[in-house]
C-alpha cells in the first residue's frame, strides 16, 4: 500500500504533467520538497531555469524574492509560491525609500542590488547580481564611477576584496541573519574538531568568517568547488540546506558544518502539500504590477547582458 507521502507525491506528478508544469527549488529548501523538484539550485540557477522553460506553471519553492524573480521573467504564465509567508529577512533590509535617498546623495554612481532584495528595489536598480556574479558585474559596471550596492554588507566586503571600485553600501550594515549567525570563535572550534577538512563557505558570512576560510562562493559555485577539490573532507560555513545538497550529489566526500547546523527557517515553510496545494488550486499566484515587473526585468536584463 502507498504509504500518504508516496500518494502526495503521485498527485504532484500528475497535476505537473497535466499542467505542464515545472517545480524550481533553491538549495536551501527541505529535503522533501527537493526530492519533486525538476530543478534545484541556486537563485542564478532559478532564474535561468525560469527563463528558460516552456511550462506553462512554474512552481518555485523558496523565498519570496525567487518567486517574484520567476514571476517578473514569466508575466504571461502561471507562476505559484506554495507559501506566502516564505519571507527572506535579508531582502526585506533595503526599501526602495533607501534607494531613492542613496541616488539623491550619488546622482552620478550606478545602482547595482543582490538578487535578495523584493521587485519593487529591483525596480530601482541599473543591474543585479548573486554570490557567483558580483565581482564581475561590478567590474562591468564601474566605468570609473562609484557603485550604490545592497543590501549586503558582508558580500560587499567578499568583492570588496576583489576590486578596487568604490562601492556605497546601502543601507550601510544589512545582512542575512543566518549566515551571520556564525563566528569566528565557530570557525576556530571547528577547526580543532576537523584539523584535515577543508573550509567552503557563503560570502553573505561575516567578514572576519570569510578572511578564515579556503574557499567562498554561492551554493552552486560551492558544490563544483567540492566536486573538483583534492580534499575529501570539508567543513561548510553554509545553510544547511547546502550541506545536503553537498552529501547527496557528492557521496564519496565528507561534509561537516562550522557549528551548530545554520536553518533558514523562510526556506524550510514550504511543504509537500503545499505545493500539491497550489498546483490543485492556483492558490498564492504571483503577479508583480506591470510597471515594477517592466523595471526589474531591465535590471535582471542587464545582468544577463554584463555576463
Ligand atoms: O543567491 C542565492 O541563491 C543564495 C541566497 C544563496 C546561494 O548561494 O545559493
Amino acid at each position: 500500500m502507498l504509504k500518504n507521502i508516496d500518494k502526495i507525491m503521485d498527485k504532484i506528478a500528475r497535476l505537473k504533467e497535466q499542467r505542464n508544469a515545472i517545480i524550481l527549488a533553491h538549495n536551501y529548501v527541505g529535503s522533501e520538497v527537493k526530492t519533486i523538484a525538476d530543478v534545484v539550485c541556486g537563485s542564478l540557477g532559478m532564474i535561468n531555469a525560469g527563463r528558460n522553460t516552456n511550462a506553462d506553471v512554474i512552481v518555485v519553492c523558496g523565498v519570496d524574492f525567487m518567486v517574484e524573480n520567476v514571476a517578473i521573467l514569466n508575466p504571461d504564465k502561471i507562476v505559484l509560491n506554495p507559501v506566502e509567508k516564505a519571507i527572506c529577512p535579508l531582502a526585506q533590509r533595503i526599501t526602495v525609500k533607501e534607494i531613492q535617498a542613496a541616488k539623491m546623495s550619488y546622482p552620478d554612481a550606478h545602482t547595482l542590488l543582490y538578487m535578495n532584495s523584493s521587485a519593487d528595489a529591483k525596480a530601482k536598480a541599473d543591474c543585479v547580481c548573486t554570490a557567483d556574479n558580483a565581482v564581475k558585474m561590478v567590474t562591468e559596471l564601474n566605468g570609473g564611477l562609484p557603485i550604490l550596492f545592497g543590501p549586503d554588507y558582508c558580500l560587499s566586503y567578499f568583492i570588496r576584496k576583489r576590486t578596487a571600485h568604490t562601492i556605497i553600501n546601502v543601507p550601510i550594515n544589512s545582512y542575512c541573519p543566518i549566515h551571520h549567525k556564525l563566528s569566528y570563535e565557530d570557525i576556530l572550534k571547528a577547526k580543532m574538531k576537523y584539523p584535515n577538512a577543508e573550509i567552503v563557505g557563503h560570502p553573505e558570512c561575516r567578514p572576519e568568517v570569510q578572511d578564515c576560510v579556503d574557499f567562498l562562493g554561492s551554493s552552486t559555485e560551492t558544490i563544483e568547488y567540492c566536486k573538483h577539490s583534492d580534499s575529501i573532507e570539508f567543513l561548510v560555513a553554509d545553510e544547511v540546506g547546502s550541506l545536503e545538497v553537498l552529501r547527496e550529489r557528492i557521496p564519496n566526500k565528507t561534509f561537516n558544518p562550522t557549528s551548530t547546523p545554520m536553518v533558514c527557517h523562510g526556506m524550510k515553510k514550504a511543504k509537500l502539500t503545499d505545493v500539491l496545494n497550489v498546483l490543485e488550486t492556483n492558490d498564492n499566484q504571483v503577479i508583480i504590477p506591470k510597471e515594477t515587473a517592466i523595471n526589474a526585468k531591465n535590471a535582471i536584463d542587464k545582468m544577463f547582458t554584463l555576463s
